[in-house]
């Protein structure tokens, strides 16, 4: 065969796919996204035009933009999302499951005629730097510009994605309509083991930017199990020691609990001082694989941050204010009397018009942005962005860090013993709700590893493999959990955070490299207060006790709830996580 058939064949299933979706959406026209400026200057104007985006301040945020979304789609709809597999098991408890053949029949009927009137855009994009051998490639079909631009900022989309799916032939289709953004007909529908996504009825990020959770999450995971890699909610970061040496952390918290403020940080003045510095691979998603050199590298598949704006200031996080004040779009943002973008905690101004267009009235204690008003920017604007967050073979990584919402019990830091420990730390994370989700905010449930909402199958089989790599010639990373979120009696949280989380970070490398000191206790090692630098932070005596103590009664109560949790998943959940419960409570 020559070249030239071998190329035509390799985009023949995209082209027929194409066909297949346009027969039955019906849309008025077809564009294939190239990711170039003009385009993308073309889909801007058409937006303005049409009231899709607004635009914001050029003096103060030059080329940036407002969307507003429908007020009843403004987050994740994870009721309404579901891997649809084969055998229901394979979905595992921790999935809504559909039989695959009834949910493409109730998908069908939903796309049909749906895209009449409007362009269906064809995005390919590549997750991961494009000459990296991680990354991985697909394709959104999608009647949203909002989507588009988005995913231009996201993902590396266009020609470049184009030519490597052309080469390699393989891609992760993903559908998406945003229907009449119905509550009562959205669903997002994952096929794992046909590598395909369908999602009708929003415009929201996680629902609707088929690149990130759905592709880089819920099938990757999947296909990671099969090739032996791991797909996770994690942010990656590097640390400069004043030596000059970097290492890096990937570090798992759920929706809302702190991966961009993390990823971001500024160390204290003190540690500036002495030479520290943090590098900023990703805020969201970590992919890593076990290296020649038995040590597991990452890279992060996302292009963007999709951050979260409320409590984003220049205090809590300078590095994402700095990177959104241009080149940014807003969504559900609130807006200044001289057309500013402004969220909560951004800083002392009254706005003048909420997330949802209306006059601000300040006295109803309603806030002016939604709480899971967003930006979407390129991790290029960022100054902490890390000149090796493009490098092909990705990062080596030097600690895992699991991380929750935890008001009570859980101390400010522990590292597990080993990774088996370190594993059931994983599947044992706990942590109260946010508004990155629809539904309720505060309360506490299960979330292993932070991949409760993301696992493209069954939590028994994700936590076996994670235990997989525990193996001959294998150079695992410590692993940790922190807890920024504890709160005294009185309600106030406990430890600054931001910034000052670089404390324990360090203590983790000193770890790694054994020269901290720490306390043995039935969940893990604790550091002493001693342990960790806390010149210039004030404790009271109520914040020590609680952030570096151990409360053997509320521990006891809280493994009885992880048992009873693990137990959900019955014989197929690895005896080793469940020996290891046991031996911790015995
Ligand atoms: P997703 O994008 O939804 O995955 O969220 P994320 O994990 O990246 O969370 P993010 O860093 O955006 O933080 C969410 C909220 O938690 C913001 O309002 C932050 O201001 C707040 N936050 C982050 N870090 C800390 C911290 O160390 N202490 C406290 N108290 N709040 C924090
Ligand atoms: C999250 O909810 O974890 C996010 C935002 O990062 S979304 O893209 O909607 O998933
Ligand atoms: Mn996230």
């Amino acid at each position: 065969m020559s070249n030239h058939d071998a190329t035509a064949s390799n985009l023949d299933a995209l082209n027929q796919w194409v066909l297949e979706v346009a027969q039955l959406t019906h849309p008025d026209r077809i564009q294939w996204c190239d990711g170039s400026d003009a385009e993308n200057d073309a889909l801007i104007a058409q937006m303005l035009a049409d009231g899709t985006l607004i635009k914001l301040n050029e003096q103060t945020h030059p080329d940036s933009y407002l969307h507003r979304s429908h007020p009843d789609d403004v987050a994740r709809v994870e009721h309404l999302t579901f891997v649809c597999t084969k055998d229901r098991d394979d979905a595992g408890p921790n999935n809504h499951w559909m039989a695959p053949d009834a949910a493409r029949q109730q998908m069908k009927s939903l796309f049909d005629g749906c895209m009449k009137g409007r362009t269906l855009y064809v995005v390919p994009y590549c997750m991961g730097p494009i000459d990296s051998p991680l990354s991985r490639c697909g394709v959104e079909i999608t009647d949203s510009p909002y989507v588009v631009a988005n995913m231009r900022i996201m993902t590396r989309m266009g020609a470049a994605a184009l030519a490597r799916i052309e080469r390699e032939g393989s891609f992760v289709k993903g559908l998406h309509s945003t229907g009449e953004l119905d509550p009562d007909r959205r669903f997002i529908m994952h096929f794992p083991e046909d590598l395909e996504i369908q999602s009708f009825g929003s415009g929201y990020g996680g629902n609707a930017l088929l690149g990130k959770k759905c592709h880089a999450l819920r099938i990757a995971s999947h296909q990671a199990r099969q090739e032996g890699w791991l797909a996770e909610h994690m942010l990656i970061l590097g640390i400069e020691n004043p030596q000059g040496e970097t290492h890096y952390i990937a570090a798992a918290f759920p929706s809302a609990c702190g991966k961009t403020n993390l990823a971001m940080l500024i160390p204290p003045e003190g540690y500036r001082k002495d030479g520290w510095k943090i590098t900023t691979i990703g805020d969201d998603i970590c992919w890593m694989r076990p290296g020649a050199d038995g040590r597991l590298y990452a890279i992060n598949p996302e292009a963007g941050f999709f951050g979260v704006a409320p409590g984003t200031s220049e205090k809590s996080n300078p590095n994402a204010l700095a990177s959104i004040q241009q080149n940014t779009i807003f969504t559900n943002v609130a807006v200044t009397d001289d057309n500013q973008p402004w969220w909560e905690g951004l800083d002392t101004r009254v706005p003048v018009t909420d997330w949802k267009g209306k006059p601000f009235d300040a006295a109803s204690k309603q806030p002016a942005a939604h709480p899971n008003s967003r930006f979407t920017v390129s991790a290029k604007e960022c100054p902490s962005y890390s000149p090796h967050a493009e490098d092909a073979q990705g990062v080596p990584i030097s600690a895992i860090v699991f991380g929750g919402r935890r008001a009570s019990l859980v101390p400010l830091v522990f590292e597990a013993r080993d990774w088996t420990h370190g594993v059931l730390v994983g599947a044992a994370m706990g942590s109260e709700t946010t508004a990155a989700a629809t539904g309720a905010v505060g309360v506490m449930r299960r979330d292993p590893m932070a991949m409760k909402p993301f696992c493209g199958y069954n939590f028994a089989d994700y936590f076996s493999h994670w235990l997989s790599f525990d193996k001959a010639g294998a150079k695992l990373p410590k692993i940790f959990h922190v807890n920024w979120f504890r709160k005294g009696d009185g309600g106030d949280f406990l430890w600054p955070g931001f910034g000052d989380n670089m404390r324990v970070l360090e203590w983790m490398l000193k770890r790694v490299d054994g020269k901290a000191g720490s306390v043995e206790t039935p969940i893990g090692h604790l550091p002493k207060a001693e342990d960790i630098n806390l010149d210039g932070v004030e404790l009271t005596a109520e914040a020590r006790e609680k952030l570096f103590g151990y409360d053997r009664a509320g521990w006891t109560a809280e493994f009885e709830h992880i048992g009873e949790y693990l137990q959900e998943y019955g014989e197929r959940m690895p005896e080793r996580l469940v020996d290891e419960r046991k031996r911790i409570t015995r």
